[in-house]
């Protein structure tokens, strides 16, 4: 398998909770070797940037209130199948559709405040890793 990168996030109601600590652990439990990372908090109009993929559906308003809504942490993480790997680690997006032991299970509120985010393809993880990254923060 390839050694790939994925963008992942702590979102806005898991940093309110204080289980950055928790996931990070998990991260590194998992295998990740984390190659940047920052706490930020997002504009209403970068939310907005970062979800355009979502733009026509009904939960995009209510989605970027939340993510522009308190901080989140953005990492960017290294493995072998990192893609596949930490949407495993996060669990199905609907934490009631989640297996046990993920993240989404053990700490997502609902399906729109759901704790974590992690890229579905190689493209989008490009493009979210260019989105919060410069060369400069990649150690
Ligand atoms: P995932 O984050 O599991 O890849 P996506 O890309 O389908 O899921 O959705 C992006 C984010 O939008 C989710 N993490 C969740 O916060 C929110 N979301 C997805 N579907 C819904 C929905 N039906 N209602 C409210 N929020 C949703």
């Amino acid at each position: 398998m390839a050694v790939e990168q994925t963008l992942a996030m702590i979102k806005p109601d898991a940093t309110a909770r204080n289980l950055e600590g928790k996931i990070i652990s998990r991260i590194e439990e998992e295998g990740f070797n984390i190659v940047a990372m920052k706490k930020l908090r997002l504009s209403k109009a970068a939310a907005e940037c970062f979800y355009f993929v979502h733009r026509e559906r009904p939960f995009y308003g209510d989605l970027t209130d939340f993510m522009s809504s308190g901080p989140i942490v953005a990492l960017l993480l290294e493995r072998e199948g990192a893609i596949a790997k930490w949407r495993e680690t996060m669990g199905a997006t609907n934490p009631e559709q989640a297996d046990e032991g993920t993240l989404r299970k053990l700490y997502a509120l609902d399906l729109e405040k759901n704790s974590t985010h992690g890229s579905d393809a190689p493209e989008t993880a490009a493009e979210e890793k260019a989105f919060f990254f410069s060369g400069l923060e990649l150690v």
